[in-house]
């Protein structure tokens, strides 16, 4: 009779082979802000996305919370080595945002309330890759975890996942952003490693 091990059909679920290297894991949830928590009260949230010919795609709060969510639940993995496994969030698909964006463009950056700034291929925020959420773990998002809602890009580092999220501007060129100036990858893919520039 043969011997299968449990182990060998969990293998992929293996915590030690979820972890990018050079990452370990934590079961609480770090804060990891550049500046001060903006409050943006609802009814004075929007968020945009801008293409390269100047068209502007908006949505009130009201509007974003009547569009079809998605709940991903995910892994996150921060450049300064902390990992969380299984995150589960509730939000919009970017899918779903670009369905009436006509754009050509390669590159994004993302804006947020406050003034942070991140970029990163078009590419890597469509096709099921990133969200626009405002709920984690069942409850609304806390404002330091960028309430009312943040981008999460999951298969990058987490510092593209802005927080307070305020708008996306498609480029024909790439702009760097708040940590890719700073001297951060300008990619940032945590299984190679992509922390610096570099790297
Ligand atoms: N607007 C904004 N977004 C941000 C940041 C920030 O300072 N401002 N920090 C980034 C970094 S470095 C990380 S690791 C995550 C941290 O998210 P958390 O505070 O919810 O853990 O947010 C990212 N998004
Ligand atoms: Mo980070």
């Amino acid at each position: 009779m043969a011997i299968i091990s449990r182990g060998f059909t969990g293998r992929h679920r293996d915590e030690s082979e979820r972890l990018p290297p050079g990452q370990y894991l934590v079961e609480d949830f770090p804060v990891l802000s550049a500046g001060p928590t903006p409050r943006i009260p609802p009814d004075r949230w929007e968020f945009a996305i801008d293409t390269e010919d100047g068209q502007t795609h908006r949505w009130s709060w009201p509007e974003f919370m009547q569009l079809p969510t998605e709940t991903p639940t995910v892994d996150i993995h921060c450049v300064t080595k902390w990992s969380k496994l299984d995150t589960t969030w509730e939000g919009v698909s970017l899918d779903v945002l670009f369905e009436d964006v006509e754009s050509a463009a390669e590159y994004a950056l993302v804006y947020s309330y406050g003034g942070y700034t991140t970029n990163l291929p078009v590419e890597d925020l469509l096709d099921g890759k990133a969200w626009i959420v405002h709920r984690f773990d069942g409850e609304e998002l806390e404002p330091r975890h960028g309430g009312p809602a943040r981008l999460i890009v999951p298969h990058l580092y987490f510092w593209k996942s802005a927080k307070w999220v305020r708008g996306i501007r498609l480029l024909n060129e790439d702009w760097p952003g708040f940590w890719e100036t700073a001297g951060y990858h300008n990619y940032g893919n945590p299984w190679r490693e992509q922390r610096y520039e570099g790297d």
